[in-house]
């Protein structure tokens, strides 16, 4: 599918022709995404918001595009609950920053043993300077949430409850809406860990009615360093600032200041203004695809990966989720991940391998890591056999 649009499957790696399954670790990205951010350093470059001239203008029109493309993406109901961030990393700690506020000593914060770091270590931070304490949802041997263990820990009630849509190491994707009508009946601030889920699953946050949802461009075909933050608008304008500098106040003296109106509240300095016009073409690049052929055609190379990956006897399967995204995790018996993607590697395919930012994760599970596979829309059939026939390859060197 589509597959021309994206210069960089053109390429040979180590003398094959790419095939690229690394795309939970970052997405390629379309000649679309590449000529937004180009077109504006050639023809429009200037900061946003600020000035009184013709090209700010065209830059901040673009800018402020790309708010209203991700808005309609997910559904968010006003303009003001999108704020512009570096990825799920700073969505998540801007967060961890704010929200200490609400938190005090013996208050419980909610996640899962399926979450990546980025998704534990500010909620760490958070509880060490709050006094609150982290507790972790189990996984179940298949790689789902255990939703009992989760529905008990929802009592006594967790100030928050934070957990991912899709998990990026297993591929898991979790039943978050009614995970989030739990956790919001207990009276939780709801945080959704969406970085795996945006570029698979159609995400509509109030349908979800999740409080706030986070994720990264580079994960959604677009570039690298933007991302984005939903929050509901009671919930942010009700939260302090996170970094403080130009663009985010509304009046400054030397005893004091004020705060500009969402979002730009939580936009200090200038942003990533060209990052974050290629997030905006990547949006476009989506809304041009249906979600059915997208949800079809991955359901279909992952069925097909996982039916081969069952023939080979010293393969095993890690995680076997109801529902899968993006991600076929598994291990080779006798041989170390990383052996088996340096061997896929001189083959030409690219595969993620180690603990994929979840330590927690292969801890519970019982595994030093898993070789990962995972798919973007561009990959074919054909990179599934190649794939295989590769790791078949790799079977006999070890
Ligand atoms: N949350 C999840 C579920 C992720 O998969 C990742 C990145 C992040 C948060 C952090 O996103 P960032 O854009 O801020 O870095 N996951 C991966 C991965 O699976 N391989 O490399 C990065």
């Amino acid at each position: 599918m589509r597959r021309q649009d994206f210069p960089i499957l053109q390429e040979e790696m180590n003398g094959s022709p790419l095939v690229y399954l690394d795309n939970a670790a970052t997405t390629q990205k379309p000649a679309l995404v590449l000529h937004a951010m180009d077109a504006y350093y050639r023809t429009s470059n200037a900061n946003v918001h600020r000035a009184a001239h013709g090209l700010a203008d065209e830059a901040t029109r673009a800018y402020e595009g790309a708010r209203d493309r991700l808005r309609h993406f997910i559904n968010a109901a006003h303009r003001e609950e999108i704020i512009f961030t570096s990825g799920t990393t700073a969505s998540i700690n801007l967060l961890a920053a704010t929200l200490g506020s609400r938190l005090g000593r013996g208050d419980r914060i909610l996640i899962t043993e399926l979450e990546h770091h980025s998704n534990i270590v500010p909620w760490q931070l958070l509880a060490e300077r709050t006094g609150a304490s982290l507790i972790a949802a189990r996984v179940t041997e298949s790689g789902d949430v255990d939703l009992d263990d989760f529905h008990k820990k929802l009592q006594p009630a967790p100030a928050i409850v934070a957990f991912g849509h899709v998990s990026n190491a297993l591929g898991s994707v979790h039943p978050i809406a009614g995970m989030i009508r739990a956790a919001r009946d207990a009276g939780a601030i709801t945080v959704i860990d969406g970085a795996q889920a945006l570029a698979h699953l159609p995400v509509d946050v109030q349908a979800l009615g999740c409080d706030f949802y986070a994720g990264s461009a580079h994960k959604m075909y677009g570039p690298t360093g933007t991302g984005l933050l939903y929050g509901r608008r009671e919930l942010l304008e009700a939260l302090p600032p996170w970094q403080g500098g130009g663009e985010m106040i509304e009046e400054v003296t030397l005893t004091g200041s004020t705060w500009n109106a969402l979002p730009y509240k939580f936009e200090a300095g200038t942003p990533n203004i060209a990052g974050v016009i290629g997030f905006g073409a990547a949006i476009e690049f989506l809304e041009g695809l249906s979600w059915d052929d997208v949800r079809s055609h991955e359901q279909r190379l992952i069925s097909r990966c996982v039916a081969e990956l069952r023939q080979m006897p010293e393969v095993r399967l890690v995680g076997e989720p109801a529902e899968r995204a993006g991600v076929v995790s598994f291990l080779v018996e006798g041989s170390h991940p990383h052996d088996i993607g340096t061997l896929l590697d001189q083959q030409g395919v690219a595969v993620r391998t180690g603990h994929h930012c979840a330590m927690p994760l292969m801890t519970c599970l019982g595994v030093p890591g898993t070789v990962r596979a995972s798919f973007g829309l561009y990959n074919s059939d054909d990179d599934v056999d190649r794939f295989v026939t590769a790791l078949r390859k790799s079977l006999t060197f070890i």
